[in-house]
Protein backbone atom coordinates (compact mmCIF):
# COMPACT_ATOMS: atom_id res chain seq x y z
CA UNK A 1 0.00 0.00 0.00
CA UNK A 2 0.91 3.41 -0.84
CA UNK A 3 1.25 6.29 1.65
CA UNK A 4 0.10 9.83 1.00
CA UNK A 5 0.84 13.15 2.86
CA UNK A 6 -0.97 15.93 1.92
CA UNK A 7 -0.86 19.47 3.63
CA UNK A 8 -4.06 21.44 3.96
CA UNK A 9 -5.92 18.56 4.37
CA UNK A 10 -8.61 20.30 6.70
CA UNK A 11 -10.74 21.98 4.27
CA UNK A 12 -11.44 22.32 0.27
CA UNK A 13 -9.13 20.93 -1.97
CA UNK A 14 -6.77 19.28 0.60
CA UNK A 15 -10.16 17.34 2.12
CA UNK A 16 -11.17 15.97 -0.50
CA UNK A 17 -7.88 14.98 -2.20
CA UNK A 18 -7.72 13.05 1.15
CA UNK A 19 -11.05 11.49 0.64
CA UNK A 20 -10.31 10.39 -2.44
CA UNK A 21 -6.45 9.33 -2.02
CA UNK A 22 -8.11 7.30 0.43
CA UNK A 23 -10.93 5.43 -2.17
CA UNK A 24 -7.47 4.60 -4.08
CA UNK A 25 -6.62 3.03 -1.33
CA UNK A 26 -3.60 5.07 0.23
CA UNK A 27 -2.60 5.54 3.64
CA UNK A 28 -2.44 8.76 4.66
CA UNK A 29 -0.59 11.81 6.57
CA UNK A 30 -3.00 14.42 6.63
CA UNK A 31 -1.65 18.13 8.21
CA UNK A 32 -3.15 21.38 9.01
CA UNK A 33 -3.41 23.84 11.80
CA UNK A 34 -6.70 23.43 12.92
CA UNK A 35 -6.88 20.09 15.31
CA UNK A 36 -10.33 19.92 15.54
CA UNK A 37 -10.97 19.38 11.81
CA UNK A 38 -7.96 17.16 11.63
CA UNK A 39 -9.66 14.97 14.33
CA UNK A 40 -13.39 15.49 12.36
CA UNK A 41 -11.17 14.25 8.75
CA UNK A 42 -9.21 11.43 10.60
CA UNK A 43 -12.24 9.97 12.76
CA UNK A 44 -14.25 9.92 9.19
CA UNK A 45 -11.14 8.38 7.16
CA UNK A 46 -10.45 5.49 10.01
CA UNK A 47 -14.53 4.95 10.01
CA UNK A 48 -14.95 4.65 5.99
CA UNK A 49 -11.90 3.55 4.85
CA UNK A 50 -9.38 0.18 5.78
CA UNK A 51 -6.40 2.47 5.50
CA UNK A 52 -3.89 3.80 8.42
CA UNK A 53 -4.19 7.32 8.88
CA UNK A 54 -1.56 9.73 11.05
CA UNK A 55 -2.61 13.48 11.37
CA UNK A 56 0.01 16.01 12.39
CA UNK A 57 -0.98 19.73 13.07
CA UNK A 58 1.72 21.98 12.41
CA UNK A 59 1.82 25.57 10.58
CA UNK A 60 3.87 25.40 7.29
CA UNK A 61 5.35 28.21 8.06
CA UNK A 62 7.33 27.55 10.69
CA UNK A 63 10.05 25.16 9.93
CA UNK A 64 10.88 23.68 13.21
CA UNK A 65 7.34 22.47 13.22
CA UNK A 66 7.62 20.94 10.02
CA UNK A 67 10.98 19.57 10.65
CA UNK A 68 9.59 18.35 13.96
CA UNK A 69 6.28 16.82 13.08
CA UNK A 70 8.08 15.27 9.91
CA UNK A 71 11.83 13.62 11.36
CA UNK A 72 10.16 11.57 13.67
CA UNK A 73 7.34 9.50 11.69
CA UNK A 74 6.44 6.52 13.01
CA UNK A 75 7.79 3.27 11.25
CA UNK A 76 5.12 2.42 9.11
CA UNK A 77 4.64 5.61 7.96
CA UNK A 78 8.00 6.79 6.97
CA UNK A 79 8.15 5.36 3.51
CA UNK A 80 6.52 8.46 1.54
CA UNK A 81 5.34 7.74 -2.01
CA UNK A 82 2.98 10.93 -2.54
CA UNK A 83 3.44 14.35 -1.38
CA UNK A 84 0.80 16.85 -2.42
CA UNK A 85 1.87 20.28 -1.42
CA UNK A 86 -2.00 22.04 -1.13
CA UNK A 87 -1.66 24.14 2.21
CA UNK A 88 -2.60 27.45 0.87
CA UNK A 89 -4.00 31.24 0.56
CA UNK A 90 -4.34 34.60 -0.50
CA UNK A 91 -4.94 36.85 2.13
CA UNK A 92 -6.35 40.51 1.09
CA UNK A 93 -7.31 41.77 -2.46
CA UNK A 94 -6.08 45.36 -3.35
CA UNK A 95 -3.75 47.25 -5.42
CA UNK A 96 -0.17 46.89 -4.49
CA UNK A 97 0.37 50.37 -2.80
CA UNK A 98 -2.45 49.88 -0.62
CA UNK A 99 -2.09 46.11 0.69
CA UNK A 100 -0.74 45.38 4.14
CA UNK A 101 2.59 43.84 4.12
CA UNK A 102 1.59 41.34 6.35
CA UNK A 103 -0.64 39.68 3.83
CA UNK A 104 1.95 39.67 1.87
CA UNK A 105 4.16 38.11 4.23
CA UNK A 106 1.81 35.20 5.03
CA UNK A 107 1.41 34.24 1.44
CA UNK A 108 5.39 33.99 0.87
CA UNK A 109 5.80 32.52 4.19
CA UNK A 110 3.14 30.20 3.02
CA UNK A 111 2.72 29.22 -0.51
CA UNK A 112 6.53 29.45 -1.27
CA UNK A 113 8.35 28.85 1.59
CA UNK A 114 6.48 26.64 3.75
CA UNK A 115 6.32 24.55 0.21
CA UNK A 116 10.06 24.42 0.56
CA UNK A 117 10.14 23.48 3.65
CA UNK A 118 8.01 20.96 3.66
CA UNK A 119 9.39 19.05 0.48
CA UNK A 120 13.28 19.47 1.81
CA UNK A 121 12.32 17.12 4.25
CA UNK A 122 10.23 14.79 2.52
CA UNK A 123 12.53 14.79 -0.93
CA UNK A 124 15.66 12.82 0.95
CA UNK A 125 13.27 9.42 1.45
CA UNK A 126 11.89 9.82 -1.70
CA UNK A 127 15.86 9.84 -3.28
CA UNK A 128 16.36 7.02 -0.77
CA UNK A 129 13.95 4.56 -2.25
CA UNK A 130 14.04 5.87 -6.02
CA UNK A 131 10.61 6.76 -6.19
CA UNK A 132 8.01 8.77 -4.99
CA UNK A 133 5.66 11.60 -6.84
CA UNK A 134 5.04 15.55 -6.08
CA UNK A 135 1.96 17.68 -6.57
CA UNK A 136 2.09 21.02 -6.21
CA UNK A 137 -0.89 23.05 -6.62
CA UNK A 138 0.07 25.71 -7.79
CA UNK A 139 -3.09 28.19 -9.48
CA UNK A 140 -3.79 30.21 -12.96
CA UNK A 141 -2.81 32.99 -10.68
CA UNK A 142 0.92 31.47 -11.35
CA UNK A 143 0.07 31.95 -15.45
CA UNK A 144 -2.08 34.96 -15.18
CA UNK A 145 -1.46 37.73 -13.13
CA UNK A 146 -5.15 39.93 -11.90
CA UNK A 147 -5.59 43.04 -10.41
CA UNK A 148 -4.88 43.32 -7.00
CA UNK A 149 -3.45 39.74 -6.92
CA UNK A 150 0.59 40.78 -7.54
CA UNK A 151 1.94 39.37 -4.80
CA UNK A 152 -0.67 36.09 -4.72
CA UNK A 153 0.41 35.86 -8.33
CA UNK A 154 4.04 36.28 -7.63
CA UNK A 155 3.76 33.35 -4.88
CA UNK A 156 1.99 30.74 -7.56
CA UNK A 157 4.05 31.80 -10.29
CA UNK A 158 7.07 30.95 -7.79
CA UNK A 159 5.37 27.22 -7.26
CA UNK A 160 6.04 26.75 -10.73
CA UNK A 161 9.56 27.53 -11.22
CA UNK A 162 9.90 25.49 -7.70
CA UNK A 163 7.94 22.80 -9.91
CA UNK A 164 9.86 22.68 -12.72
CA UNK A 165 13.72 22.76 -11.49
CA UNK A 166 12.46 20.17 -9.06
CA UNK A 167 11.19 17.92 -12.20
CA UNK A 168 14.86 18.66 -13.46
CA UNK A 169 16.72 18.06 -10.41
CA UNK A 170 14.55 14.21 -9.46
CA UNK A 171 14.29 13.46 -12.60
CA UNK A 172 16.83 10.88 -12.02
CA UNK A 173 15.97 9.17 -8.53
CA UNK A 174 12.54 7.89 -10.36
CA UNK A 175 10.75 11.05 -8.83
CA UNK A 176 7.95 12.45 -10.61
CA UNK A 177 6.59 16.21 -10.27
CA UNK A 178 3.32 17.24 -11.45
CA UNK A 179 1.25 20.74 -10.76
CA UNK A 180 -2.72 21.66 -10.85
CA UNK A 181 -3.07 25.03 -11.57
CA UNK A 182 -7.03 25.55 -10.75
CA UNK A 183 -9.10 28.89 -11.59
CA UNK A 184 -11.36 30.09 -9.40
CA UNK A 185 -12.85 27.20 -6.92
CA UNK A 186 -15.60 27.78 -4.27
CA UNK A 187 -14.10 26.44 -1.16
CA UNK A 188 -12.87 28.45 2.38
CA UNK A 189 -10.33 30.24 -0.06
CA UNK A 190 -12.09 33.37 -0.69
CA UNK A 191 -13.43 33.29 2.79
CA UNK A 192 -9.62 33.44 4.06
CA UNK A 193 -8.90 35.91 1.05
CA UNK A 194 -11.35 38.52 2.70
CA UNK A 195 -10.79 37.67 6.48
CA UNK A 196 -13.70 36.15 7.22
CA UNK A 197 -16.02 38.50 5.31
CA UNK A 198 -18.37 35.65 3.96
CA UNK A 199 -20.31 38.08 1.96
CA UNK A 200 -17.67 39.75 0.11
CA UNK A 201 -16.38 35.95 -0.35
CA UNK A 202 -19.47 34.77 -1.77
CA UNK A 203 -20.02 37.52 -4.29
CA UNK A 204 -16.72 36.40 -5.99
CA UNK A 205 -18.06 33.55 -7.50
CA UNK A 206 -21.83 34.99 -8.47
CA UNK A 207 -22.80 34.45 -11.91
CA UNK A 208 -21.01 31.88 -12.44
CA UNK A 209 -20.28 28.22 -11.45
CA UNK A 210 -17.01 27.71 -9.81
CA UNK A 211 -14.63 24.75 -9.97
CA UNK A 212 -15.31 22.23 -6.81
CA UNK A 213 -12.76 20.40 -4.53
CA UNK A 214 -13.85 17.19 -6.28
CA UNK A 215 -13.00 18.83 -9.65
CA UNK A 216 -9.31 18.80 -8.17
CA UNK A 217 -9.71 15.59 -6.40
CA UNK A 218 -10.31 14.05 -9.71
CA UNK A 219 -6.96 15.87 -11.50
CA UNK A 220 -5.56 14.51 -8.87
CA UNK A 221 -6.75 10.66 -9.31
CA UNK A 222 -6.30 11.56 -12.68
CA UNK A 223 -1.68 12.23 -12.15
CA UNK A 224 -1.42 9.47 -10.00
CA UNK A 225 -3.46 6.62 -12.22
CA UNK A 226 -0.88 7.41 -15.23
CA UNK A 227 1.16 4.62 -16.23
CA UNK A 228 4.98 4.51 -14.59
CA UNK A 229 6.37 5.85 -17.64
CA UNK A 230 3.60 8.89 -17.75
CA UNK A 231 4.65 12.22 -15.94
CA UNK A 232 1.54 14.99 -15.99
CA UNK A 233 3.32 18.05 -15.82
CA UNK A 234 0.39 20.31 -15.03
CA UNK A 235 -2.79 20.28 -15.43
CA UNK A 236 -4.93 23.75 -16.13
CA UNK A 237 -8.39 23.79 -15.15
CA UNK A 238 -10.97 26.67 -15.13
CA UNK A 239 -14.50 26.55 -14.40
CA UNK A 240 -16.57 26.29 -18.36
CA UNK A 241 -17.35 30.89 -17.65
CA UNK A 242 -14.24 31.77 -16.90
CA UNK A 243 -11.52 32.34 -19.92
CA UNK A 244 -8.41 33.85 -17.64
P1 LIG B 1 -9.05 26.45 1.78
O1 LIG B 1 -8.94 27.74 2.49
O2 LIG B 1 -10.38 25.77 1.77
O3 LIG B 1 -7.94 25.43 2.30
C1 LIG B 1 -6.64 25.84 2.55
C2 LIG B 1 -5.92 24.79 3.36
O4 LIG B 1 -4.57 25.22 3.58
C3 LIG B 1 -6.54 24.56 4.72
O5 LIG B 1 -6.59 23.18 4.99
C4 LIG B 1 -5.59 25.25 5.68
O6 LIG B 1 -5.55 24.54 6.92
C5 LIG B 1 -4.25 25.08 4.95
N1 LIG B 1 -3.28 26.10 5.38
C6 LIG B 1 -3.32 27.43 5.15
N2 LIG B 1 -2.28 28.03 5.76
C7 LIG B 1 -1.57 27.05 6.38
C8 LIG B 1 -0.41 27.04 7.18
N3 LIG B 1 0.25 28.16 7.45
N4 LIG B 1 0.04 25.86 7.67
C9 LIG B 1 -0.62 24.71 7.40
N5 LIG B 1 -1.73 24.65 6.64
C10 LIG B 1 -2.21 25.81 6.15
O7 LIG B 1 -8.60 26.78 0.27
P2 LIG B 1 -8.40 25.82 -1.01
O8 LIG B 1 -8.71 24.42 -0.72
O9 LIG B 1 -9.11 26.49 -2.13
O10 LIG B 1 -6.85 26.03 -1.26
C11 LIG B 1 -5.91 24.97 -1.35
C12 LIG B 1 -4.80 25.39 -2.29
O11 LIG B 1 -5.33 25.63 -3.59
C13 LIG B 1 -4.07 26.67 -1.92
O12 LIG B 1 -2.69 26.50 -2.17
C14 LIG B 1 -4.65 27.72 -2.90
O13 LIG B 1 -3.76 28.76 -3.15
C15 LIG B 1 -4.87 26.85 -4.11
N6 LIG B 1 -5.84 27.32 -5.09
C16 LIG B 1 -7.12 27.63 -4.73
C17 LIG B 1 -8.03 28.05 -5.69
C18 LIG B 1 -9.41 28.47 -5.36
O14 LIG B 1 -9.99 29.23 -6.14
N7 LIG B 1 -10.00 27.98 -4.28
C19 LIG B 1 -7.66 28.09 -7.11
C20 LIG B 1 -6.27 27.76 -7.36
C21 LIG B 1 -5.43 27.37 -6.39
P3 LIG B 1 -5.54 25.21 8.38
O15 LIG B 1 -6.26 26.52 8.28
O16 LIG B 1 -6.19 24.20 9.24
O17 LIG B 1 -4.08 25.35 8.66
C1 LIG C 1 -6.90 31.04 -6.85
C2 LIG C 1 -7.38 31.26 -8.22
O1 LIG C 1 -7.43 33.14 -9.83
O2 LIG C 1 -9.35 32.83 -8.40
O3 LIG C 1 -5.62 30.50 -6.89
O4 LIG C 1 -7.31 33.76 -7.52
S1 LIG C 1 -7.88 32.83 -8.48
Amino acid sequence: MKTALITGATSGFGRAIALRLAKLGYNLIVTGRRAERLNELTKQLRSDFTIDVLSLCFDVRDNEACTKALESLPENFKKIDLLVNNAGLAAGSSPFQESDLADYDQMIDTNVKGLIYVTKLIVPGMIAKQSGHIINISSLAGIEVYPNGSVYCASKYAVNAITKGLRIDLIHHGIKVSSISPGMAETEFSIVRYHGDEEKAKAVYAGLIPLNAEDIADAVEFIVTRPAHVSINDIQINPAQQAN
